[in-house]
């Protein structure tokens, strides 16, 4: 039995676990919730409360995007390993642990902060899922987007400090890239750049990705200004080409 990947579809988080395990040849089958249900879900496998987890037959579950990358590595048919040996590998591992810590809480809060008032979000949120949770009612859907907003902090303040991070984190990277580089650690892609554009993805919407955001209409006002942003940055512009070269 393939192990099952359990996430929010859109997730960018569990976009990055789905791009390294579907680039290193892993098998896997994909089980997605609403976020809030996924939380419930995620602490019946892996008394963790957030998504991706991956649940290997036999062994515990893998409870952070970062472990199922090197899971991939471990475990595909192939492709050249996403951590590198050696100081190389350290690096590597550096910026995509930053990446996790500040530029995936900072986009996930700006995107919900723009998408909060897209009419079709509450219907969104339940449509990726099994059957019985795309019966709930709209309501639901409201509701776990008000828990959204709730949760997340999604208020003027927050969207100010989240966007200077933002800026801060978009800015780190075109200046990595001034010398010339092709890739972010050197010339070669790593998991640096995979979770990079995986996290950016909801910033720069690459059509690999709008496949799991349940058909979002991206030329709504409440995302199309978002979008434009994104994708007027040097590292928006470089995301968006990694997912063009990189993403199966
Ligand atoms: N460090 C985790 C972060 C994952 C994460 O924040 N996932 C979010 C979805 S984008 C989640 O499941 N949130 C639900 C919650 O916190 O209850 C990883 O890299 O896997």
């Amino acid at each position: 039995m393939p192990p099952q990947l359990v996430t929010i579809a859109f997730s960018h988080y569990c976009e990055k676990a789905r791009w390294g395990l579907v680039r290193a040849g892993v098998a896997f089958d994909e089980r997605p919730y609403a976020p809030l249900i996924s939380s419930a879900v995620a602490w019946r496998h892996g008394r963790s409360r957030t998504v991706p987890q991956l649940l290997v037959p036999g062994g515990p579950a893998l409870t952070e995007s970062t472990d199922i990358l090197r899971y991939a590595d471990a475990h595909g048919t192939g492709a050249p390993p996403l951590f590198p040996d050696g100081a190389a590998g350290a690096d590597v591992a550096e910026l995509v642990a930053r990446f996790d810590r500040k530029l995936g809480p900072a986009v996930r809060r700006i995107a919900y902060g723009a998408l909060r008032t897209h009419p079709a979000l509450p219907r969104l949120l339940l449509a990726a899922g099994p059957a019985w949770q795309q019966r709930l009612p709209a309501a639901t859907g409201k509701a776990i987007l008000a828990a959204i907003v709730r949760g997340l902090r999604i208020t003027p303040a927050g969207l100010a400090r989240s966007r200077t991070v933002l800026d801060e984190e978009l800015a780190a990277v075109a200046s990595r890239l001034a010398d010339g580089r092709r890739y972010l650690c050197g010339e070669t892609f790593t998991a640096a750049d995979l979770t990079f554009a995986a996290l950016c993805a909801p910033l720069v919407m690459p059509p690999a990705y709008q496949r799991f955001t349940g058909g979002l209409d991206v030329t709504h006002p409440s995302i199309r200004g978002l979008l434009d942003e994104g994708r007027a940055t040097t590292a928006g512009l470089f995301a968006l080409s990694l997912y063009d070269q990189h993403r199966p």
